[in-house]
């Protein structure tokens, strides 16, 4: 980038927040310090403006180190009491390796849990830790089970893939965009502004919620929570009738179609009426134009965390396979863009699976952990990193009692303290992304970034994976992936990558798209299934216990006077991160729950009154905002606050039993079900 003036530099990073648009953004600095974080102009997803949470706390508590984590700490208190002093960094490895060589003498390496998420997406600060997890052979929390696992599972029955999706440039031929339990207005901004308002179809929004996205759609569907395969059967039995399954494309690629023919018969637009509570007519027109196509369907992540959820996904996933929305400009499906090796990337390589010694690492779901760390015999040691587990994870006050085990070392590792790094034994500090070089692939668009190294860490803090370098070390782990550096890794990525770029060459464009025309989805038309078709009917699925084809269930509604809580994203947080940017804290304010006039006049709340929202895991008090913009039966909050920020130090997880979902032992969170009365009503 062309300098100001001469003290005045310009770079040009991207953002690795989990989040949908992966940002291409400029950072200027002034006498070789940062002066401003900003969106760069010439980034085709961005176009100049990043979202509102990241423009506040990357331009301020992200950059201070008075809110960030400085040094490595050790616990000086009683545990969770959040009282820690500071330690060198070798003091911090010598201590945590001598004590995990103890815990791997006595109880085995598999009592040493990884709990790790997508705190920062990078490739190697989110994935290269894994080598030194690998070669210890401890126990790997499932990190897709706290998200989006049923949907993957799902989508791998039928397609045999489910981070293929469709590439978004793709819009430009789709004569229909439908969106199925995803809120782009908060998980991907960009998207909502620039994306679906820009798309030359029409835009049909499936959300029980009336979301921004959904009141900007040219149609917007409101089906009960977890009734989705329910619609998606009368959306099938209208096409059927109109003649508009493509029989060719079944013919050629899809397998069990005549297993499914016979149960559509059923599920008539009025049945479907009844089930989830979309008018007929409605039923019937986005039928008839998603047919019609080309037509892309996105499969958000909203979508199935319920109860039936992994079915929900099968049924949705229909809808392409046969009306043959596939393999065509214009058309696809799209849950998440995760394959790594689309844009050239050796995933296997990152994150050195051939160095477990005993195989692939045993796993457990998020949804069984609390369990687990009530288990001295199963849990010696939990090593957090990219993750806040106390704010994120069900079962909220049973995870608190078990992390208060004086038994149970607890190691984590974040730019800030936070919630988690409360119940602590030693709390390393993480750089962050704007000081170290990486690679970043965007989940939604094709796109490769580069994340530049624009400013010197803060304090001590290193990149996650340097903490795991050093501590394999410590370990006396002499194996020589352990130790190879971030350019090392970047040279070696960049090479296998067979994109004819180097890290430097790519970090002086930001970004770049592979391909760089837009890709037709599943062009070649092979399908990774046994039988090299799309399975609607699943041999694989009827031996694991399931269907052996999608049902057109729902979800019973909640009884006694119950609602079903919806906890999706909160436009101003990204999941946990920036619950502790102060700007952001006043513009939240208090938590709140929002419910349909209806349901709040039966409960005698107004406007602005507490209520006491409560169930059989926990209870939290929430402020009532009345809206026609949630169905009756539903109520809504957000993920993402912190626990410290409340008064009675907790979240809605408090309200989450961690069901898992039909698929993949994910999370249902949006199954959670809630009494909501007035605070001064009382509860027992
Ligand atoms: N600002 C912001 N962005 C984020 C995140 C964040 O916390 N904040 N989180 C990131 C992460 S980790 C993820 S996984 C993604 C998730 O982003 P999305 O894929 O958009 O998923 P959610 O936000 O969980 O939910 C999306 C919508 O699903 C709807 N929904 C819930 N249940 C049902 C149902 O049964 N049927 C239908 N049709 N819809 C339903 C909700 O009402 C909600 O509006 O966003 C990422 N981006
Ligand atoms: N009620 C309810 N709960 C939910 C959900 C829901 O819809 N409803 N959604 C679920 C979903 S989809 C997800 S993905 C999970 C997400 O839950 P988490 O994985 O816990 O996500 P975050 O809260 O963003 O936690 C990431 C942490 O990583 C830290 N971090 C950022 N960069 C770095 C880094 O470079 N290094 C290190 N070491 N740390 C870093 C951040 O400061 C933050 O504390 O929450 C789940 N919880
Ligand atoms: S969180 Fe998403 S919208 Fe915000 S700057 Fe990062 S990539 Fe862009
Ligand atoms: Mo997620």
């Amino acid at each position: 980038m062309k300098p100001n003036d001469s003290r005045d530099e310009v770079l040009l990073t991207t953002c690795p927040r989990d989040c949908y648009d992966t940002c291409g953004m400029l950072v200027h600095k002034r006498d070789g310090v940062v002066t401003a974080v900003r969106g760069n102009p010439a980034h085709s997803v961005s176009r100049g403006a990043l979202c509102g949470k990241c423009s506040t706390a990357y331009n301020r508590e992200w950059r201070d180190p008075k809110f960030r984590l400085t040094q490595p700490m050790r616990r000086s208190g009683a545990k969770g009491a959040g009282r820690f002093e500071s330690i060198s960094w070798e003091t911090a490895f010598k201590e945590i390796a001598g004590r995990l060589q103890k815990i791997v003498a006595s109880h085995g390496a598999r009592s040493i849990l990884n709990a790790h998420y997508t705190g920062t997406m990078s490739l190697l600060a989110g994935m290269a830790p894994m080598r030194f997890f690998n070669r210890l052979g401890a126990t790997e929390v499932a990190p897709d089970t706290i998200c989006n696992m049923a949907g993957h599972v799902a989508l791998r029955y039928m397609y045999g893939t489910s981070v293929d999706g469709f590439d978004p440039r793709a819009a430009e031929e789709a004569a229909c965009i439908v969106v199925w339990g995803a809120n782009p207005h908060a998980s991907a901004p960009h998207a909502h502004e620039y994306w679906l308002p820009e798309a030359r179809g029409e835009v049909v929004v499936i959300d029980p919620i009336r979301t921004p996205t959904a009141a900007q759609a040219d149609i917007h569907l409101q089906p009960f929570p977890g009734s989705d395969a329910a619609l998606a059967f009368a959306l099938l039995h209208v096409i059927h009738r109109e003649g508009l399954i493509d029989s060719d494309f079944i013919a050629h690629h899809v397998h069990g179609w005549e297993e499914l023919e016979p149960m559509l018969a059923d599920c008539s637009p009025k049945w479907a009426t009844a089930v989830t509570g979309v008018p007929a007519a409605l039923i019937e027109k986005v039928a008839v134009l998603y047919a019609r196509g080309p037509s892309l369907l996105w499969l958000g992540q909203g979508l199935q965390r319920q109860v039936t959820g992994g079915n929900v996904m099968r049924a949705c996933a229909l809808l392409p396979a046969v009306t043959g929305n596939l393999c065509k400009p214009g058309a696809g499906f799209l849950y998440l863009n995760g394959n790594l090796r689309q844009r050239g990337i050796d995933e296997e390589y990152l994150v050195g699976a051939h160095l477990s010694a005993a195989g692939a690492a045993p796993s457990l779901s998020h949804m069984d952990l609390v369990q687990v760390l009530e288990a001295p015999a199963r849990s010696r040691a939990l090593v957090v990193w990219n993750m806040n587990p106390m704010a994120s994870c069900p079962q909220q006050s049973r995870l608190r009692r078990a992390l208060q085990r004086e038994d149970l070392l607890t190691i984590v590792l974040d730019l800030f303290a936070t919630d988690t790094t409360a119940m602590a034994d030693y709390v390393l500090p993480a750089a962050s992304f704007l000081e170290f070089d990486d690679l970043i692939a965007s989940y939604f668009h094709l796109t490769l970034s580069a994340q530049v190294k624009v400013m010197e860490p803060v304090g001590s803090a290193l990149p996650n994976q340097e903490i795991f370098r050093r501590l394999a070390r410590a370990m006396n782990f002499t194996d020589s992936e352990l130790q190879e550096t971030d350019a090392r890794m970047l040279a070696t990525l960049m090479e296998r990558s067979g994109l004819g770029l180097d890290f430097q060459s790519l970090a002086a464009r930001g970004s770049i798209w592979v391909p760089d025309q837009t890709a037709v989805q599943f062009a070649d038309r092979v399908f990774a299934t046994p039988s090299g078709r799309i399975e609607i009917a699943c041999a694989q699925a009827q031996a694991d216990g399931l269907p052996r084809l999608p049902q057109c269930w729902s979800d019973a509604r909640p009884t006694a006077g119950r609602l079903r809580l919806l906890s999706p994203a909160n436009a101003w947080l990204l999941n946990t991160s920036f619950g502790n940017v102060r700007q952001i804290g006043a513009r939240l304010g208090e938590a709140t729950i929002a419910l349909h006039p209806a349901d709040a006049g039966e409960r005698q709340l107004s406007d602005g009154d507490h209520a006491l929202v409560h169930n059989e895991c926990g209870q939290l008090e929430l402020r009532v905002v009345i809206s026609d913009e949630v169905p009756r039966g539903v109520a809504l909050t957000h993920k993402g606050r912190w626990l410290s920020a409340d008064a009675a130090s907790a979240n809605v997880n408090v309200l989450n039993a961690g069901r898992k979902s039909d698929m993949g032992e994910s999370t249902a969170v949006h199954s959670v079900e809630v009494s909501v009365r007035a605070r001064s009503a009382g509860v027992n």
